[in-house]
């Protein structure tokens, strides 16, 4: 878990609250379904060729879905990517969270 690791406990408390609300079948794995909406709300367009990229880098145990060890490796990642601005990540996540 080294992304985990790398990660503040309030991060890590959005992340869970970001996965459960985008693990809508409660499985507790983000399916390539499930991953859309959450590509969506960072502004991304969630092309199927896109998802199954995200899949394949980010599903380290390859089971064709992410846990939340591998959806805070995804996050992490995307916050990285997504500097010099990382607050925006914070911002989408709590537009996309209306309920
Ligand atoms: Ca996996």
């Amino acid at each position: 878990m080294a992304a985990a690791a790398k990660t503040t406990g309030k991060q890590m408390k959005l992340y869970k609250k970001c996965f459960a609300m985008l693990d809508t079948s409660e499985d507790g794995f983000i399916s390539p379904a499930e991953l859309g909406p959450a590509l969506a709300a960072l502004s991304i367009d969630p092309t199927p060729g896109l998802i199954k990229d995200t899949i394949r880098v980010f599903d380290v145990d390859e089971n064709g879905k992410l846990d939340f060890d591998e959806f805070v490796t995804f996050m992490t990642h995307m916050k990285e990517v997504m500097s010099p601005e990382p607050r925006f990540l914070m911002e989408a996540f709590k537009s996309f969270d209306k309920s």
